[in-house]
């Protein structure tokens, strides 16, 4: 039978169940990454696991997300996971050597392998081919030890590509333009495909900006062919041993098939709050703008900027505008200081910043009040920047670039500039200096892990009641992102600090003189009572901060019952041992108020056998019903009161 790409791989790496839709399935996991944001909770976890030295081909761990250093939280991170790297078999990406996904995709990417991260970007690796898959810490912890990595068996969207890009039109309007299709809710449990003669247009960089940028529609991940473009790219980073060529059979059937004709795609936008708020260049033109930033892991690749250094040479940046570009890695940062274009952009009025995620996580650029900012990065989500109402238009560089001239978001056709088309070179300059190896076995067992006062040992999750009593600590509405649970930003630094960083847990709903939603679930913990987060549409969007499970964890939550929620959030709700529960009837929503005490009776036995859970409303008399969509697997995990009890069971 004609196979998918995505099955494929799937296949390939199948260790537990069988490929069938909507099956729960272990694979193989090949390559691991983690950064520095998740990776040290993924490190304590794995120390706690008592393994040795990491059983997957390839595990990597960056430095990119942490850098700004105020206090000595970041920099106890960085020896701890340098230190913990070293000893237990994983090869250490130095801060300085760029942001995981780009340095991934250059360095380590292969096709047809499996990559799992601690990050949601993750299926960056796509672009060149590989079935790379973001998740908790935990989930990745538990790969780099050598065990499975369970999902449910997808659906595939097939997305045809015919036609070609027009000047100025970027690899950004192609995954904008899917985004204003499938939007960002609804697409659990799905692999887009992309297939079609407009594949071979598309460098990797392109096809990674694309993958990357996927992530947003919530699907399991991306994926690209691997052709005669991957091969290209893999030579020009002196890899072409670990190219391979790789399609989906002919004739073989998708759930769906969208097509889009790359001829046809305009310039676009993301505006705020969210990632699927699609409107054209052409409805936005005139739009004033006071801040551009070009870099993340979408669009910070060296033909992005070797774009926009031709775009800027000779030129000055807007008066009204302030301008930052952040290089994705150490390679693209050297290569463009090589050549003159960082020169050229540094001439035209650049900020340069390091090759990290700096703004894209919050980390410094928060923007003025009231005021747009361009960035070319994949998130909008409201407060991201650090600032609260902030308006932030995601576009690509070559968007980014004409409005940080013009002071205004303007129409490329109008703006008297002409494009100048870049080629991927056949050379990237290769120099892994900045990558550690890890310790020969010998030495490793007898180095040292270093553990700065700022780490501290996550709590272990605990089974759940059999007859939960909880209280209603927040009622909120669509699309609750990880970023509303768990803010990153100023907070960032206290990721490895799970008491500290649980005080600012759902930060952003917290009124001033009342009592924090932290302080309020503590309360109820000392009385033995559980916290329940009540929530609509896509609960827990967005990253694969475990935090978002741990924090409320920690603070006694015990069950989110929501209308849907997010693939990677449910996932990390369960290894923690929260009860992720469904409105069996979604407008239920409207009955259930802050405040309200709810009790769940003989939860275990739901648990254990049932696809339903009933709630009871004790306030206002009202019963409801809500559903357990659980994996056996998943089941059995909240029984054993969450993953890392499950896995030490076994
Ligand atoms: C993000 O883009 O939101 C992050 C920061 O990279 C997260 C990871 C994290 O919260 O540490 C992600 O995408 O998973
Ligand atoms: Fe870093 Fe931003 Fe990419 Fe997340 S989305 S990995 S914060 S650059």
């Amino acid at each position: 039978m004609a196979k998918t790409l995505t099955f494929k791989i799937l296949e390939k790496h199948l260790v537990d169940g069988r490929l069938e839709k909507s099956a729960s399935i272990g694979i193989k996991i090949d390559q691991t990454l983690t950064q520095d944001a998740t990776g040290t909770t993924s490190f304590l976890l794995f120390e706690s696991m008592a393994i040795e030295r990491v059983k997957a081909d390839t595990a990597v761990s960056y430095i990119d997300h942490n850098m700004s250093q105020f206090g000595p939280e970041n920099h106890n991170d960085h020896l701890y996971l340098q230190s913990v790297a070293a000893k237990k078999g994983v090869y250490f990406s130095r801060p300085g050597n760029g942001i995981c996904h780009q340095v991934n995709l250059e360095r380590f990417g292969k096709p047809g392998a499996t990559l799992l991260g601690s990050d949601s970007h993750t299926p960056t690796g796509g672009g060149i081919g590989m079935l790379a898959i973001g998740a908790g810490g935990l989930d990745v912890a538990v790969a780099m030890g050598g065990g499975a990595f369970y999902l449910t068996c997808p659906k595939v969207i097939g997305v045809k590509l015919t036609g070609q890009l027009r000047p100025w039109v970027a690899s950004k309007d192609i995954i904008l333009k899917l985004l204003s299709i499938l939007t960002t809710k609804g697409n659990v449990g799905c692999v887009v495909e992309y297939f079609g003669p407009g594949v071979t247009t598309l460098t990797v960089p392109q096809r990674a900006t694309v993958t990357n940028m996927g992530a947003e529609l919530g699907v399991t991940t991306s994926v690209f062919p691997s052709d005669e473009q991957t091969k290209k790219f893999l030579a020009a980073q002196k890899r072409e041993n670990d190219f391979q060529p790789l399609a989906a059979d002919e004739g073989c059937e998708y759930d769906r098939i969208i097509e889009i004709d790359l001829s046809l795609v305009e310039p676009m936008a993301a505006c705020s709050p969210s990632p699927d708020n699609i409107k054209t260049i052409k409805s936005l033109a005139g739009t004033k703008v006071n801040q551009v930033i070009i870099g993340s892991c979408t669009n910070s690749s060296f033909t992005d900027l070797m774009m926009v250094a031709k775009v800027l040479k000779g030129k000055t940046i807007n008066p009204s505008v302030e301008f930052a570009i952040a290089p994705g890695s150490k390679q693209v940062m050297n290569m463009l200081a090589a050549n003159g274009a960082l020169g050229d952009i540094i001439a035209a009025g650049a900020r340069i910043l390091e090759s990290s995620c700096g703004p894209c996580i919050g980390q410094g650029f928060s923007p003025a009040d009231g005021v747009v900012s361009v960035r070319t990065f994949n998130r909008n989500f409201a407060g991201r920047t650090g600032t609260k109402n902030d308006t932030v238009f995601l576009t690509s560089p070559e968007i980014a670039v004409l409005t940080a001239l013009k002071g205004e978001i303007v129409e490329p056709e109008k703006s008297g500039i002409e494009f100048p088309k870049i080629e991927m070179p056949f050379e990237f300059t290769v120099d892994d200096n900045m990558i550690q190896k890890p310790l020969p076995p010998d030495q490793a067992k007898k180095a040292d892990v270093i553990r700065g006062s700022t780490i501290v040992v996550p709590e272990a999750a605990s089974k759940l009641p059999h007859d939960l009593k909880g209280k209603v600590l927040l009622k909120c509405g669509d699309k609750i992102t990880t970023d509303h649970i768990m803010p990153a930003g100023a907070f960032l630094k206290y990721r490895s600090n799970v008491p500290v960083y649980s005080q600012y847990v759902f930060n952003c709903f917290n009124e001033q003189g009342k009592p924090t939603f932290a302080q309020r679930g503590l309360e109820l913990k000392k009385n033995g009572i559980a916290g329940i987060v009540i929530a609509s549409e896509s609960y827990g969007q967005g990253s694969s901060r475990e935090h978002a499970a741990l924090c409320p964890m920690y603070l006694g939550v015990k069950m989110i019952i929501a209308k849907s929620i997010e693939r990677i959030h449910k996932a990390n709700l369960i290894n923690f041992a929260l009860l992720p529960a469904e409105f069996e009837n979604p407008a239920d929503y409207d009955k259930i108020n802050a405040d309200d005490e709810l009790e769940v009776k003989n939860l275990n036995d739901a648990i254990k056998s049932s696809d339903f859970v009933m709630v009871k409303d004790k306030t206002s008399g009202f019963e409801f019903k809500c559903k357990l969509t659980l994996s056996a697997r998943d089941r059995d995990i909240l029984l054993a009161g969450g993953l890392l009890n499950f896995t030490k069971n076994k």
